[in-house]
């Protein structure tokens, strides 16, 4: 008699063979999901695999603004999102035209290098305060937002992307910190947005310190999602997939984490020889792990949450996310 997973993970598979579908799964989520994927990577190695793919469904297991560039680069495929709640809230915290609250602390920043600019304003309101000033979207934006951007840029891309316009001033939305990284990183003034991962911000260097007292010799990989503060101690800052290369490629044997848990899995499965360690065990995104194999299954079941994005903003958005692509 099969297992109730096994029933399950098998109902997945027919469903995935009759409607010519691919499950695509983002490195944080929960080890099941990745487990039942054909592809596990980050948003946007994901939804540009999928673009190359011969198919007719793709189930998008992350959050919204993933299965958007999704349906941005495919948008001839039907693109479903399981858990149509499982939103990011950095990317929720910019959009085109209406404000959100404010929020004013700092914290890490005694003497920040770059100009944060305050969140009462809306993406139109800074375009227009700095007219031809470039603007760069990380990839955590909506569709919305990435259309009324020049440039995207991934959290590995973003100096080469910032270094890459013209003109001595670039406006950096919606991460501060990404930003900040970025400034510290080129020679341009960048004009930051106050958004934030919560995830990765809550991370202080007494935890680096920490973690590194507990393992002596390991090195520490940091999103640069972090605060400066935290990236100024790690030995390598770079995105999920820039972790997953360094490590694989590294002598070094030991190493502290400084992302989302969900990355843990790939990098045990990859590196069997290698240790890992969280560098804060509640680096848990919630939203990330709302998808499970039963939202997956209700996924095909009902044809559902289809993402499409009107060609009004995905011909734009598209426009924004190839011209990155050109210099990457
Ligand atoms: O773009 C992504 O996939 C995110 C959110 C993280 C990363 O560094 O891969
Ligand atoms: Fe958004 Fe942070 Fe969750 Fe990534 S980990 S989806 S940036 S809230």
């Amino acid at each position: 008699m099969p297992s109730d997973l096994q029933a399950l993970q098998d109902e997945i598979l027919k469903f995935k063979q009759e409607k010519n579908a691919i499950i695509l799964a983002h490195n944080y989520q929960r080890d099941e999901v990745q487990d039942i994927a054909d592809y596990v990577g980050d948003s946007l190695e994901l939804s540009r695999t999928a673009a190359t793919i011969d198919c007719a469904v793709i189930v998008f297991c992350g959050v919204h603004f993933m299965a958007e560039s999704a349906s941005i680069l495919s948008p001839d495929k039907t693109v479903l999102l399981p858990e149509v709640e499982a939103g990011c809230p950095m990317a929720d915290m910019i959009s085109v035209d209406a404000p959100r609250p404010v929020r004013t602390s700092f914290p890490g920043f005694s003497n920040p290098p770059a100009f944060v600019y305050p969140a009462e304003f809306t993406l139109r309101d800074i375009k227009q305060k700095y007219p031809g000033v470039p603007v760069v979207a990380y990839v955590n934006t909506t569709a919305a937002v990435k259309a009324e951007s020049d440039i995207c840029c991934t959290s590995a891309n973003v100096v080469k992307v910032v270094e890459s316009l013209p003109g001595d001033s670039v406006i950096c939305i919606p991460d501060k910190n990404l930003s900040l990284w970025a400034a510290r990183n080129t020679n341009k003034k960048i004009i930051a947005w106050d958004g934030y991962c919560n995830i990765h911000e809550r991370v202080t260097p007494e935890d680096v310190e920490q973690a590194k007292a507990l393992h002596p010799g390991a090195l520490v990989l940091a999103h640069p999602e972090c605060r400066l503060d935290v990236l100024e101690l790690a030995d390598h800052v770079t995105s999920t997939s820039g972790m997953l290369r360094f490590a694989g490629s590294s002598d070094a044997r030991e190493f502290i984490i400084g992302t989302e848990v969900g990355l843990m899995h790939r990098l045990r499965k990859e590196n069997p020889d290698k240790l890992f360690h969280p560098l804060r065990k509640d680096m848990l995104c919630p939203n990330m792990k709302k998808t499970t194999l039963q939202s997956i299954r209700r996924a095909f079941r009902e044809n559902s949450h289809v993402i499409k994005v009107p060609e009004a903003i995905r011909v734009p958005a598209r426009r924004a996310l190839d011209r990155m692509l050109d210099i990457i």
